[in-house]
């Protein structure tokens, strides 16, 4: 029998656990559940900088110095912008921004986010689905000490250096999941949250709805791999964040923001030493490699939760 199983990622770390394992499962079996808290507007285009990671990602076209955007990128349009007096702090090279310019016009002539990402990605081949959380419109906004910044003004405009204080998601509350994600979540046997940040990419996607509420009633196994590995994000400012929130940055402290929600906590082998204290928060423990560098990381990774999944 089959395993169906449900992904939930943000950007980078989550595209590559879902290349992994979409190059193991077959399109009906799989279904990456992206977070899109940080979708922005520049330029007049709606930009969904996650989902277009992934998507580029299980396309084979994401760039692989940054992770995100496309490979062999020109900026001749963001150049023309600049001259024309535009900011330009976001980075949008001439082939992503047709991405936008679609997705724009065909959210323009009344299409979801989940249909136009659908046709979107099948255009570039992509045979998994690959859904946005919500059709809604939720943003994640950061507090800081210069005040409350959107997701990317904080990332990109700002590099993570404002101290941060706390993390909110606008809308998420009143929005539904999207029609793809309220599926997988009654048809699949195993929930991954992959190792992206679970304060900016997961915790997005669990503050949707009753979301929430579903995986903690998720009547299958539910496997979380930590994206801090040795007290360091592989990516990212996972571990500034927890220690401006006072946690010290480590692998249990992701474990406990999964608390109840999780039945598999995947750490790696450098972390083998706190398996015991992630066990006695009520979880069982793997441990494996978890850094994802060449593609056979990915494919290792994935075949791993799957076994972990059909156990
Ligand atoms: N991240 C950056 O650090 N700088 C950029 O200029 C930038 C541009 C960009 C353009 C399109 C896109 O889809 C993603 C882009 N990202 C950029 C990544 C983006 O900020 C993601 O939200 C983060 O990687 C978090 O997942």
């Amino acid at each position: 029998m089959n395993t169906e199983i449900l992904a939930l990622a943000g950007g980078v770390g989550g595209a590559k656990l879902a290349l992994g394992l979409s190059k193991l499962l077959p399109p009906d079996d799989l279904t990456v559940v992206v977070n899109t808290g940080d979708d922005e507007e520049f330029h007049g285009l709606h930009v969904s900088p996650d989902l277009d990671t992934v998507m580029y990602t299980l396309a084979g076209l994401s760039n692989p110095e940054t992770g995100w955007g496309i490979q062999g990128e020109t900026f001749n349009a963001l150049e023309r912008l600049t001259a024309y007096g535009a900011d330009t702090w976001f980075g949008l090279g001439d082939k992503d921004l047709a991405t936008h310019i679609m997705r724009t016009m065909m959210l323009g002539q009344g299409n979801s986010l989940s249909d136009v990402t659908l046709s979107l990605s099948r255009a570039l081949g992509v045979a998994h689905d690959i859904v946005p959380m919500s059709d809604d419109r939720v943003r994640t906004i950061v507090e800081t000490e210069i005040g409350p910044l959107a997701f990317q003004d904080y990332f990109v405009k700002h590099r993570c250096e404002p101290k941060a204080t706390a993390i909110r998601f606008d809308g998420g509350a009143a929005a539904e999941p999207s029609p793809g994600f309220k599926r997988a979540l009654e048809s699949s046997d195993a929930i991954v949250y992959c190792p992206s940040n679970p304060y900016l990419s997961v915790a997005p996607i669990l503050e949707v709805g009753d979301v929430r509420e579903k995986v903690g009633h998720f009547p299958g196994i539910r496997i979380a791999v930590s994206p801090i590995v040795g007290g360091e994000a592989i990516k990212g400012p996972a571990a500034k964040l927890m220690a401006e929130f006072g946690i010290e940055p480590s692998c249990v402290d992701v474990a406990k923001q999964y608390a109840g929600l999780c039945d598999c906590f995947v750490i790696d082998e450098v972390d083998r030493g706190v398996a015991g204290e992630i066990e006695s928060l009520g979880m069982r423990v793997e441990v494996c490699n978890t850094v994802m560098v060449t593609e056979q990381d990915k494919i290792d990774l994935g075949c791993r939760m799957i076994e972990i999944a059909t156990e």
